[in-house]
């Protein structure tokens, strides 16, 4: 590294940006960040003066040239354009890879990463459209985050259960029940067959339930269902607070009621709360369920923002044993194949680069564990052979209305989904192609479970074919 002190070889102007921050034989290395960014730039800006600007805004750079570039080593520090791509099928848009080094970061902050990639950068003028497609985290960074409290296979060992998805349920009404009848709403589900129940995303400490007589009511419930099942069972408080003192202080009364996990909104409560949340939990024996409310204001738009394969890759880092992940075949968007990419993201400890599932960098986490992938979101009985299919045993599996909506009650509908779920998972282990042959491998659990016959009859016309809003880039 060399600092010139003497800055006799300054002169002011406007910033050319591809001068300093476009270079093509740029060979990243091991430790360098990298990014892919999707980008449209204005008319009349060269793809590489606006992949140069892109490198420069999230690094170093600002619009002028500035005398205090000779006091740093700007050659060290700054970050990289290294490469321009044709997005296939689109020839507004290119792929921009900017390479940074690892010393720009604060240890373990992926907040701070993402004040540096996505922070000013993505209201330039210059600029039409910007997403943050990738990045490509370090193994050095990597081992800076604390991840997952817990991960996978703790997670199996504390709740007892292998050798098939986890099964749960978002109580339905979101909002308006009492405290009490919400306790009376979980305990059927739970003792007709689930392994958790959730609160959902918006539920907090409203005036018709406060947090304290949800905890109380709900800790009853697990506990009465876990004594008639002989079945351990969860349910994800919400912990989420405007303020991060009572996200603590609700923390700490779930743990004295000996509940075994909790809950996150992460976006919208925010990373430093969460990554906060994450390390409590780890020193606490507490899991960590992780709702991604928000995200699609800012993964959906195929031009603009972060995509949620970044935002998965961040949780992972942050912190958190569940994430959701979107269902392929339920209420709300997702493709299958990008699905199939993030949820590798969320499992694996090595993840090759596979532009086929939308993954632009190899990922390494070392021995960072793994997040159970949540598939939940407009999923009933019918889609859960195809869910098996797709997301494999690690993963839970969720139904909200998909369980209260049963015409015989909640128990039952939790019966329908258990039933049908253990017979989706023996099938598949008989080699069965369970996602071809679901009618049949339905029907026939159905001979013998009134409820999932009745879930099926109730639920059979109910599909969300719908097309998909982003793609995957393809030509
Ligand atoms: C599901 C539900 C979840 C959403 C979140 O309820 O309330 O919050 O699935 O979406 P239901 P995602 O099962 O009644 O549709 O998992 O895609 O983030
Ligand atoms: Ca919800």
């Amino acid at each position: 590294m060399t600092i010139t002190t003497a800055p006799q070889a300054y002169s002011a102007g406007v910033q050319d940006y591809a001068i300093t921050y476009w270079d093509p034989s740029y060979q990243p290395k091991d430790t360098d960040l990298l990014a892919c960014f999707k980008i449209v730039a204005q008319q009349g800006v060269p793809r590489q003066e606006a992949a140069a600007a892109v490198a420069a805004e999230s690094s170093t750079g600002t619009w002028t040239t500035v005398w205090t570039d000779l006091l740093t080593d700007l050659d060290h520090y700054k970050g990289r354009a290294y490469r321009i791509e044709d997005v296939p099928g689109d020839p507004t848009a290119f792929y921009a890879f900017v390479a940074y080094p690892l010393d720009l970061f604060e240890e373990g902050s992926v907040v701070n990463v993402l004040t540096s990639l996505v922070g000013n950068v993505f209201g330039f003028k210059a600029i039409r459209s910007l997403r943050l497609e990738d990045i490509r985290f370090p193994l050095a960074f990597v081992l800076g985050c604390g991840g997952p409290p817990n991960g996978i296979v703790v997670e199996r060992d504390r709740m007892d259960k292998y050798g098939r998805p986890m099964l749960g349920c978002t109580i339905k009404p979101k909002l308006g029940l009492s405290a009490k009848n919400y306790g009376r709403a979980v305990y059927e589900c739970l003792r007709g067959g689930l392994d958790f129940t959730k609160d959902d995303e918006n539920i907090n400490s409203q005036p018709f339930m406060r947090w304290r007589d949800r905890f109380e009511n709900v800790a009853q419930a697990v506990k009465d269902a876990e004594a008639e099942t002989g079945e351990r069972k969860g349910h994800y408080l919400n912990v989420t607070s405007g303020t991060v003192e009572d996200m603590f202080e609700r923390a700490e009364f779930a743990k004295e009621l000996g509940m075994r996990i909790i809950m996150h909104d992460y976006l919208t409560a925010g990373f430093s709360a969460n990554t906060s949340l994450a390390n409590w939990c780890r020193k606490n024996g507490m899991l960590l369920h992780i709702h991604r409310a928000m995200h699609a204001v800012l993964d959906r738009n195929p031009y603009h923002g972060i995509h949620f394969r970044v935002l998965t890759k961040c949780l992972r880092l942050s912190g958190g044993d569940h994430l959701h992940s979107g269902t392929v075949v339920g209420k709300l968007e997702g493709d299958r194949q990008a699905t199939l990419g993030w949820i590798d993201l969320m499992r694996e400890s090595y993840i090759p680069e596979d532009r086929s599932r939308g993954i632009f960098f190899d990922q390494d986490f070392g021995h960072m564990p793994g997040v159970f992938p949540v598939a939940s979101g407009g999923i009933h009985v019918w889609h859960i052979p195809a869910l098996v299919s797709i997301f494999g045993d690690d993963s839970v599996l969720q139904f909200g209305g998909g369980t209260l909506g049963h015409p015989w009650g909640n128990a039952a509908g939790a019966t329908a989904n258990r039933v049908a779920l253990e017979a989706s998972v023996r099938a598949r282990n008989e080699g069965v192609a369970i996602e071809q042959e679901a009618r049949s491998v339905l029907s026939e659990a159905a001979a013998h479970s009134p409820e999932l016959a009745i879930a099926m009859e109730t639920w059979k016309e109910v599909k969300f074919e719908y097309d998909v809003v982003d793609k995957l880039d393809t030509n």
